[in-house]
């Protein structure tokens, strides 16, 4: 039956084709990872070219993202890249069986994208970070070539194990060479990258955080309301939320680690070490820290103690004078060892306010994840115009000279965080018992405060809610209201008063360009 055999041996050839093409990809990233593990972990392709693709997701689709898929977000675009390139290689894969030089040269197309994206990259070192890339492809290209040409159809057909009329014996003895060659060259490129961070994960192991000069302010009893379900008032660093661009977490040694201070109006340009910001007097303070793509309701805000050297007082030190007494610069931009850039009125920095280069959190040294060994905090304002993780240059400027990396994806330049509240108890779509029911929850308004919190039952009047003691206006407060729960579906609607007497907006507004406003409303069925 010629007209099966033919079939089949079609479907073979496919088959084959996509292996040579899988094994090709896999060699070339395993290969890359090597060489990354080598040289620098963080300019391996997968990381660059996700990098890159962050970097030029439009804000939209960014918020869409991290409203889908949560911190999860950079697994899901990892995934999404890596199964793009599966396609890509089983095509070029089958291309190879009748063209393998231009299958091959498929190939290494990949690694000069893959290299343009390292190079590209604001952490790039030099022309070195192209490397990964290019031996990567190289090296998958040559796989390509030599798997194609031991996937040749056998000119008689009808032999005793190649009835399909293609030759298979050498073809897979190759690949499965490759397969295990490529395999631990990925192992061994990984155990190297861990190797690199090493450094650092000592010199956070053995960093032991001074005492603060200035110890956070003993926390009234009454912060804490008895209610199941309600937000912890200090969250845990474990639970803290994580949001930032980077797709393998920097991990900086602490005593290579170093702070420049420079830029307009520096009359004194410094810089510093770990050791000499630690000799300094530290300052111990609780504060809320929220995310500007937090939706109303969201997850992205967290309060925890932070340990931390006063900005201000390095910024006077440097000769710095703010704005509304005649200095020149308006901005401070921040710049991590990743390059991401943050900008801050200067004035918000210098106002009096606990804005500081932050060490320490929750009585450990910053977790690798919150920016090991400084991260910058300014009470009051949004993290990505405040927050800068893995911070390593301070560069004083104005607002008209310099748009950092978010303003340049259509955020807005001054973001304060807006007044919001959140329902924590009862969950949407809860179905509470009939009677007395506790709806709870947190408010915060940094820097500002909350007076008061208000729920509002379906259409009903506002009533006030009870109000937890409040620890101070950088932190969250937590409410609680006893409402009386009649049968049927419910919406419960909850708005907050700042300390400035300003009521929680009503207007729904997205997230970009300066943060959600709305309430926050939860519907319940109470039997
Ligand atoms: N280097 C760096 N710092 C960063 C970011 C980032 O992407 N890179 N993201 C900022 C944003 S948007 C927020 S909300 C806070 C979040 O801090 P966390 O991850 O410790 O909660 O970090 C800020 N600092
Ligand atoms: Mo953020």
């Amino acid at each position: 039956m010629p007209a099966v055999s033919s079939f089949r041996s079609k479907l073979v050839r496919a088959a084959l084709g996509a292996s040579a093409g899988l094994l090709a990809a896999f060699t070339a990233l395993a290969v890359a990872e090597l060489v990354a593990g080598l040289v620098r972990p963080a300019a391996g392709p997968v990381t660059v070219v996700g990098g890159a693709v962050i970097d030029r997701t439009p804000a939209a689709v960014k918020d869409f993202a991290i409203r889908t898929f949560g911190e999860n977000d950079k697994t899901v675009l990892q995934l999404g890249i890596l199964a793009l390139l599966a396609l890509i290689a089983v095509a070029l894969g089958v291309l190879a069986l009748s063209h393998r030089r231009t299958g091959a040269a498929g190939v290494l197309l990949f690694g000069i994208v893959g290299a343009a994206a390292a190079l590209s990259r604001p952490d790039s070192v030099g022309i070195g970070d192209a490397l990964p890339s290019v031996v990567g492809a190289l090296g998958g290209a040559l796989v390509l070539y030599a798997l194609a040409s031991r996937a040749v159809p056998t000119p008689a057909a009808g032999g005793e194990s190649e009835t399909d009329g293609w030759s298979r014996r050498g073809f897979l003895a190759a690949a499965g060479v490759t397969a295990v060659a490529a395999a631990s060259a990925g192992v061994l490129g990984r155990y190297l990258a861990g190797r690199q961070g090493r450094g650092a994960v000592a010199s956070r192991a053995t960093l032991v955080l001074p005492e603060p000069a200035s110890p956070a302010p003993a926390v009234p009893a009454g912060v804490r309301l008895r209610v199941p379900g309600i937000t912890a008032f200090v969250t845990p660093n474990s639970d803290f939320y994580r949001v930032d661009t980077a797709l393998t977490v920097p991990k900086v040694d602490a005593g290579t680690w170093r702070l420049r201070i420079h830029g307009t109006g520096v009359a004194r340009p410094r810089t510093y070490t770990l050791d000499q910001l630690l000799a300094r007097p530290l300052i111990e303070r609780d504060i809320t820290l929220t995310c500007v793509s937090n939706e109303v309701g969201g997850p992205y805000v967290g309060n925890a103690r932070w340990l931390g050297v006063p900005l201000a007082q390095l910024l006077k030190e440097a000769g710095v004078i703010p704005p509304s007494r005649g200095g020149k610069a308006d901005q401070l931009v921040a710049r991590s060892v990743d390059g991401m850039t943050l900008g801050s009125p200067v004035e918000d920095v210098m106002d009096g306010r606990d804005a500081m280069l932050a060490v320490g959190m929750n009585g450990e040294p910053l977790p690798f994840d919150h920016g090991f060994p400084v991260r910058m905090l300014v009470p009051g304002l949004y993290g990505y115009v405040s927050a800068c993780k893995w911070i390593t240059d301070i560069e004083l400027t104005t607002f008209d000279a310099y748009d950092p990396y978010w303003v340049k994806r259509k955020w807005a330049r001054r973001a304060p965080i807006k007044t919001q509240s959140r329902i924590d108890t009862p969950k949407p779509f809860a179905r509470p018992a009939a009677g007395a029911v506790t709806v709870a929850g947190v408010a915060w308004a940094q820097h500002r405060g909350i007076t008061r919190v208000q729920i509002r039952v379906d259409d009903g009047p506002w009533q006030d809610a009870d109000l937890a003691a409040q620890a101070g206006p950088d932190m969250w407060r937590q409410w609680s209201y006893r409402w009386n729960a009649e049968p049927g579906g419910h919406n419960l609607t909850v708005r907050a008063t700042d300390g400035a007497g300003q009521v929680q907006s009503e207007r729904r507004t997205r997230t970009v360009p300066d943060g959600a406003s709305g309430r926050h409303s939860v519907f319940v069925t109470v039997t």
